[in-house]
C-alpha cells in the first residue's frame, strides 16, 4: 500500500471522528496523515524492515496509530475505518457541494432522513421533507434544490480557458475592495492545468471579515458552500467552485506555495525541508520554532537550496531536483512567438474570417506571419474541404494579398488528411506547391495501436509533410486520444523531421504536458491555434502556458523562429 493512500484513509477517519464530536483523537490522525505524506521511504518497506518500532518513529505515529498501519500493510484493510464507514455512509464531498449543505448539516439531514448522497437529497427536497427538519426552512429546501444541477455537474472539471473570464472579472471585483491588500489566483490554475477542479484564491486582508462578506454575496445568483474568517467558499452558477483563503503578510509567500501545488510538488519541497532539519507548511518555513522564511516563495526556495521554480511545472515531473542543480529549463514566454502555424478561414465551410481580416487580427497579435491551413482533401467533405482547384485559387489570392500587406506574410498550407492506410489525402504534386503542409487524423480512431502508430510514421515519411496536427485526436470532455506509440512516433519525428503540433484549442490542448516532456529532447513541436474564428487566435495564450508546462524551451518551438529562417527550412 502506497504512503499516500494510507495518509488518505487516515485523513478520512480525522473527518468522520470530528463529525461524531469526539475530541483531540481528529487531530492526532490527521497529524499522523500529514507525517505519512511526507516520509520519504515506502512506509510497506519500513515496516517489513523494522516492524512497529519503525512506524513509531515516524512524527505523529504513537502506538494506537501504529496499530492501525500496520492492519492496513497486514491485510489491506482496516476494520476500525469499516466500521466507521458504516456508521457514517455519507458521501460528505459531494453533498459539500450543494450550497448551505456542510458536513454538520449533512449529518442531521442523515440522522433524521438518511440522506446519503445526492440522489438521497433530491428525492428529500422534492417531497418537501427537509423543511421539516429542525434548522432548515422552505427557503433551504429550495436553495438545496437548485444547488442540486451545479453540485452534480461539478463532478466534472471545467477548461481553464472557460473559467479564465470568470476568475478574471471576479478577481478584479475583489481587487477593487479598499479592504483588500494582495490577491493572487493559485491552485490548478497557476499550474495552468488544462482543466481545473475549482479556482483557489490568496488574499491578504486586515478585514477578513468584510472581505467575506463581500465575497459571499457578490453574485445574486451563486450559491455559499461555507463562510468563515479564514476560508469561504462559493459556487458560481456556471458550476465552478471559488475557494477564497485569507492569510497575513508574513504568511503570504509559503501560503502561495503550499495551495499553489501541486499536492506531489509539495510533499516532495516537505521531504526536502525536513531532510534539512526543518519544517515547511502553509504558514513558513521553520527551524525548530524559528520562522526561517515564509513572506515569498523565492526566500522558500532560496532556503531549501534551489532555484524557483516556475508554476507550470510543478508537477512533481523531476522539476525539483533540475531545481537543486540549477538546470530548470528556460521556458519559452509569449514574446518568442512569431507566429501562428494553424488556421482556417472563411475557405473551409466550418470557419469564419477573411484572409485579410485574419492577417489584420494576426498582425495585432503582433506576429510576422500566419499560416492559413484550411482543410484540405476529399475525406473532409463533410466540412467542405478544399479540393485542388480551389486551393490554387485561394494560393493565388494569398499571393495577391501578400503583395498589399504590410507588416504580416500570410503563408500558403493546407491542414489534411492523413488515410486510414497512412497515404495522404492529397496528391504530392499538389503539397510541394504549398509553403507548409499540415496533415492530421479525422477517421478511423479506433485503429490498433501497431496500425495507428504506422499510419502516422508513413504520414511522416512523405517528405512533403512538415507538420502532424493535433497528434493524438483527442477531445477532451469527448474523445479519448488514439491509441499509438507515442515513443515511436516522437523518434520518428526527430528522423523525419517533421514537426509535431501543440494544438492550442481549450479542448484539444494536443500534444498534451505529459506527452511534451516524454518527447524532449526528440521530436519539435509547433504552436496552432487552429482558430476557426478569428477572435480564437487568442488561444496562443494558452498553447504557450501548456508548452511551458511541456518544458519547452524557445528552440524546441518552430514558431519562435523568424519568418526568413522559416523560408531557408521549408524552402518557399
Ligand atoms: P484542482 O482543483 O483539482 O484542479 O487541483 P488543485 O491542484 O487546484 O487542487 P486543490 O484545489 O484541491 O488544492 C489546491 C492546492 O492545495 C493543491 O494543489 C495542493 C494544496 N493541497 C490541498 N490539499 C492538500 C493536501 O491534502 N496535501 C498537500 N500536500 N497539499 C494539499
Ligand atoms: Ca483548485
Ligand atoms: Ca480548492
Ligand atoms: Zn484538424
Amino acid at each position: 500500500m502506497k504512503n499516500l493512500e494510507i495518509a488518505r484513509i487516515l485523513y478520512e477517519i480525522a473527518d468522520m471522528l470530528e463529525l461524531q464530536g469526539v475530541e483531540f483523537k481528529p487531530r492526532a490522525y490527521r497529524r499522523a496523515a500529514r507525517s505519512v505524506e511526507e516520509v520519504s521511504e515506502g512506509i510497506e518497506e519500513m515496516y517489513k524492515k523494522g516492524g512497529l518500532k519503525a512506524l513509531r518513529e515516524i512524527p505523529g505515529v504513537g502506538e494506537h496509530i501504529s496499530t492501525k498501519i500496520e492492519e492496513l500493510i497486514k491485510t489491506g484493510k482496516l476494520r476500525y475505518y469499516g466500521k466507521l464507514k458504516k456508521e457514517f455512509p455519507i458521501d460528505l464531498e459531494a453533498l459539500g457541494k450543494v450550497g448551505g449543505l456542510g458536513p454538520k448539516k449533512a449529518m442531521k439531514l442523515y440522522r433524521e432522513l438518511g440522506v446519503r448522497n445526492l440522489a438521497d437529497l433530491e428525492k428529500a427536497a422534492k417531497a418537501h421533507k427537509i423543511m421539516g427538519v429542525e434548522g432548515f426552512g422552505a427557503k433551504s429546501e429550495e436553495k438545496m434544490l437548485s444547488g442540486l444541477g451545479p453540485a452534480k455537474a461539478s463532478g466534472e472539471r471545467m477548461l481553464l480557458a472557460r473559467s479564465v473570464p470568470m476568475v478574471e472579472e471576479l478577481s478584479a471585483k475583489l481587487r477593487a475592495l479598499k479592504e483588500l491588500r494582495r490577491l493572487e489566483v493559485v491552485g490548478s490554475f497557476r499550474r495552468r492545468k488544462e482543466t481545473v477542479g475549482d479556482v483557489d484564491l490568496l488574499a491578504v486582508s486586515t478585514q477578513p471579515e468584510k472581505i467575506m462578506d463581500f465575497f459571499t454575496s457578490m453574485y445574486r445568483d451563486s450559491s455559499i458552500i461555507s463562510k468563515g474568517q479564514k476560508k469561504s467558499s462559493i459556487r458560481l452558477s456556471s458550476g465552478l467552485q471559488v475557494d477564497l483563503r485569507v492569510f497575513s503578510e508574513g504568511e503570504f509567500g509559503s501560503a502561495m506555495m503550499y495551495f499553489t501545488g501541486s499536492k506531489e510538488h509539495n510533499v516532495e519541497l516537505r521531504r526536502i525541508a525536513i531532510s534539512k532539519r526543518m519544517k515547511l507548511s502553509e504558514y513558513g518555513l521553520f527551524s525548530g520554532t524559528k520562522k526561517v522564511a515564509g513572506r515569498t516563495e523565492e526566500e522558500l526556495y532560496r532556503r531549501l537550496g534551489m532555484d524557483f521554480i516556475p508554476p507550470e511545472l510543478r508537477e512533481n515531473m523531476g522539476e525539483i531536483e533540475a531545481a537543486q542543480e540549477g538546470k530548470l529549463p528556460r521556458l519559452i514566454v509569449p514574446g518568442d512567438v512569431r507566429g501562428d502555424l494553424h488556421c482556417h478561414s472563411e475557405w473551409s465551410g466550418d470557419a469564419s474570417g477573411s484572409l485579410e481580416g485574419l492577417a489584420k487580427s494576426a498582425k495585432s497579435m503582433g506576429y510576422e506571419y500566419l499560416l492559413i491551413s484550411d482543410h484540405g482533401g476529399p475525406e473532409v467533405r463533410v466540412v467542405n474541404g478544399l479540393d485542388e482547384k480551389k486551393l490554387r485559387k485561394q494560393m493565388a489570392e494569398i499571393d495577391g494579398l501578400n503583395k498589399k500587406l504590410d507588416g504580416i506574410t500570410l503563408l500558403k498550407g493546407v491542414e489534411t488528411n492523413i488515410l486510414k492506410d497512412g497515404k495522404i489525402d492529397l496528391p504530392n504534386s499538389m503539397l510541394k506547391e504549398l509553403d507548409i503542409v499540415l496533415a492530421s487524423v479525422h477517421s478511423n480512431f479506433s485503429q490498433p495501436s501497431a496500425t495507428m502508430t504506422k499510419r502516422i510514421i508513413s504520414a511522416m515519411e512523405n517528405e512533403h509533410v512538415d507538420i502532424i496536427a493535433h497528434p493524438t485526436g483527442r477531445l477532451i470532455s469527448s474523445r479519448q486520444p488514439i491509441a499509438m506509440d507515442f515513443g515511436e512516433v516522437a523518434d520518428e519525428a526527430k528522423g523525419t523531421g517533421t514537426f509535431l503540433e501543440i494544438n492550442c484549442q481549450p479542448e484539444r490542448m494536443d500534444l498534451d504536458f505529459l506527452h511534451l516532456i516524454s518527447a524532449r529532447g526528440k521530436a519539435r513541436f509547433t504552436l496552432g491555434t487552429d482558430s476557426h474564428q478569428p477572435p480564437q487566435l487568442r488561444y496562443m495564450e494558452f498553447g504557450i502556458s501548456n508548452a511551458r508546462k511541456g518544458w519547452c524551451e524557445k528552440k524546441d518551438i518552430l514558431n519562435a523562429l523568424a519568418l526568413k529562417d522559416l523560408r531557408k527550412i521549408f524552402g518557399f
